[in-house]
């Protein structure tokens, strides 16, 4: 990493939110202990490689217009390695500790698997020692099985046995790596494993095969030692127009239907779960309720255009719903927030990179205080707890027991003369919680 590729970015510091700085953070402060964890280790951010270096930033009505003077898109090795330099100078400068990739961001594509394979061995050994050199760790790996041509139909539940096999071979080749790298996890996302129209499709088909590809990932991971986590992110549309992984409660029912479940958790993603018509606290506590919450790919999406925009996450409503949710399930083990999130088209400059990011840790450390705060003040889970608290003696706490049927609780109903319960008090939550945020 002798050249510099941001040279006019100095490290990003904390100066504190009164700063006029706009590349300086004002609330991350990665050594600031909230609670029992210093806050880097609650947020364990990542940078997306396939947005963060990769994405031209064209759109459906234009082409790319990023500027990126480490990239000249030729489809080299040497180029890719650069590439690389740049990401991890970049990562280091922002103070994240972690990124993620798929096979053909970091590796290109060339004239057959072989050839593939070799380069991304070569990028990967490239990787490997920029990760010593700078401590940045991998959060996990992936295989991008949906952008080349012979994915058009799926690749773990293409109709074709040949595009099945070349998807094999490629997670293998990507679980390798991530093994090599020590990554801390592997993700799965089902890309084009869908369909776009039932006329011609097998659905239960289509889903044996994928559970198949899932079985053999997980033989294989045992073979070669890899001990890193397994995540389904779930997402209902787009590419294909009905996914299989369409969300949280899809794929945990997909997962237990195959005996996968022991083998995976889940990595939700905000934009996603708002396609699927959820918000992203909904999906994590799903998740969450079936110990299934693994990582986070954080970003935000635009509620006026109905597709996956990846936005960086900047609303502080939202950071806080997802830390709390987070906090009160003990926090990360493997997972992280990674930034799957792009910057706008219109944002093309490399500079972009770095006001995207660092609006977003500012975000997420904003919502882990304020979550931290909520939690320690004890108002709100005190709340939900006495909500409940019929269940906690007497009938309710025989219901839970499984101590009583139909005929015992009709007895229990017929002896009662008036039956209540007691306000949501949704407004009076909402406006809790607003106190803290202010
Ligand atoms: C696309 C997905 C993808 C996964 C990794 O919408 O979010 O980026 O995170 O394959
Ligand atoms: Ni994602
Ligand atoms: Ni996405």
């Amino acid at each position: 990493m002798s050249q510099e590729y941001f040279p006019h970015i100095k490290k990003i510091a904390f100066e504190g939110p009164r700063t006029k700085n706009p590349l300086a953070f004002r609330h991350y402060n990665a050594e600031e202990v909230v609670g029992q964890r210093k806050m880097k280790d609650h947020l364990r951010f990542g940078v997306a490689y396939w947005h963060a270096m990769k994405n031209s930033l064209a759109d459906p009505f234009g082409a790319g217009t990023a500027i990126r003077p480490w990239d000249d898109r030729s489809n080299s090795v040497e180029n890719a390695c650069r590439v690389a330099d740049a990401c991890f100078e970049f990562t280091g400068k922002l103070g994240i500790e972690y990124y993620c990739f798929h096979d053909r961001d970091v590796a290109p594509e060339l004239g057959g698997l072989q050839a593939n394979n070799d380069a991304l061995q070569a990028v990967a050994d490239h990787l490997g020692g920029l990760q010593k050199q700078t401590g940045i760790k991998l959060l996990w790996g992936t295989a991008c099985l949906f952008a080349h041509p012979r994915y058009n139909q799926g690749a773990g539940t293409s109709p074709s046995a040949d595009v099945f096999a070349y998807a094999a071979a490629q997670v293998k080749k990507a679980m390798d790596v991530t093994h090599q790298l020590g990554g801390l996890g592997y993700t799965f996302w089902g890309g084009r494993e869908g369909y776009a129209t039932l006329l011609n499709t097998n659905m239960k088909r289509e889903l044996d095969h994928l559970a198949a590809l899932l079985h053999m990932a997980v033989d294989y991971k045992k073979k070669i030692g890899f001990t890193g986590q397994f995540y389904i992110e779930p997402k209902p549309r787009e590419p294909s127009t009905h996914q299989y992984d369409s969300d949280a409660a899809a794929c945990l029912n997909f997962l237990r239907e195959y005996n996968l479940l022991d083998h995976f958790k889940l990595n939700i993603e905000t934009n996603h779960a708002t396609l699927a018509g959820h918000t992203v606290q909904h999906e994590l506590t799903v998740a969450a309720g079936a110990g299934a919450l693994g990582s986070i790919d954080a970003n935000a999406g635009d509620e006026l255009i109905g597709w996956d925009t990846d936005q960086f996450p900047t609303n502080i409503y939202m950071t806080t719903q997802i830390m709390l949710v987070l906090l009160k399930t003990g926090g990360f083990t493997t997972g992280g927030l990674n930034f799957d999130a792009k910057v706008r088209r219109e944002s093309f400059e490399p500079e972009d990179l770095f006001h995207a990011h660092i609006g977003g840790m500012d975000a997420f450390a904003r919502g882990l205080k304020i979550a931290h705060q909520i939690i320690e003040d004890g108002r709100m889970e005190g709340f939900v707890k006495q909500r409940y608290a019929s269940f906690d003696s007497g009938i309710g706490q025989k219901i839970e027991q499984g101590q009583v049927g139909f005929a015992e609780l009709e007895a229990h109903a017929l002896g009662l003369s008036d039956v209540q319960t007691g306000s949501g008090r949704q407004e009076m939550l909402e406006n809790l919680l607003n106190d803290f945020i202010a």
